[in-house]
């Protein structure tokens, strides 16, 4: 697992993608790659940024290795042929572009057997709004890592009652700077401080 740290670091894709599929080769569980590998090395990654020793280039590069880890592993978590358990539309809110941990939820959702809509990065609050309308998203599912981009939960939330259709839909919303205390605010249905307990508060949002 330093190893794996250590090459996304150095964002060395071919490394990290050697030394996942060399754990898997093994028999290390996913959930421990994925936690104490991928998770863990990017959490230092954050660390150094935030310290100003290592710069936006440095993180870009790190974040590419980490998503070719991810990528190796998304097929073991996600089950295949399994009627979807309910239908998530998910997206990192309008205005922010980062995506790592929306993928992860957005991998464990599917892990967990629902039919995930990823509409990706600055999703405006009406995509959210004709996922539930058009397409019969029972679940929103909004991830944010800035202050700045956080009133953009709200705003989808002020959409979706404006367009009528909050009652078909439950909304989750999560990443590093999100509350609980700030969910019960803006009126979001559920929090959730991980991709992990995500899928168990969608299940418990849905009754599945
Ligand atoms: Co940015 N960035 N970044 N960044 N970046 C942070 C978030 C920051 C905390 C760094 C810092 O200063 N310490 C800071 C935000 C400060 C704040 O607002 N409080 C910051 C900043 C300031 C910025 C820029 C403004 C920098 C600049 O340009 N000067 C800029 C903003 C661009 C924009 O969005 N408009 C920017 C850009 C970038 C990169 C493009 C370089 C890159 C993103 C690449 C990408 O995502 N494809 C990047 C990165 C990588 C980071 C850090 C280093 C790592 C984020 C990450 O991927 N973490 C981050 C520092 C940090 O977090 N320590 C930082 C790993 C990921 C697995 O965790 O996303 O938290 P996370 O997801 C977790 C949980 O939060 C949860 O589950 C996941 C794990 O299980 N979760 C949910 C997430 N969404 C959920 C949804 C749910 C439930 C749970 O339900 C729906």
């Amino acid at each position: 697992m330093e190893q794996i740290h250590q090459k996304l670091f150095q964002g060395d894709i071919q490394g990290v993608s050697k030394l996942v599929q060399e754990e898997l080769d093994k028999g290390t569980s996913v959930k421990e790659i994925l936690e104490e590998g991928l998770i863990a090395g990017m959490k230092r990654v954050g660390e150094d940024f935030k310290e100003n020793k290592i710069f936006v280039p440095e993180v870009m590069i790190a974040a590419k290795a980490m998503q070719t880890g991810v990528k190796i592993l998304e097929p073991l978590l996600v089950s295949a042929g399994i009627k979807p358990v309910g239908k998530v539309a998910i997206g990192t809110v309008q205005g922010d572009l980062h995506d790592i941990g929306k993928n992860l939820v957005a991998m464990m959702f599917k892990g967990a057997g629902f039919e995930v809509i990823d509409f990706g990065i600055d999703v405006a609050p009406e995509k959210f709004v004709n996922a539930v309308a058009n397409d019969g998203a029972q679940i929103v599912a909004m991830s944010a890592l800035l202050t700045t981009s956080m009133p953009s939960m709200k705003k989808t939330i002020d959409a979706l009652k404006e367009a009528g259709v909050a009652d078909k839909s439950k909304t989750i919303i999560g990443g590093a700077p999100v509350t609980q205390e700030y969910a019960n605010q803006i009126g979001a249905d559920g929090y959730a401080s991980d991709a992990a307990s995500g899928v168990d508060k969608i299940k418990q949002l849905l009754g599945v």
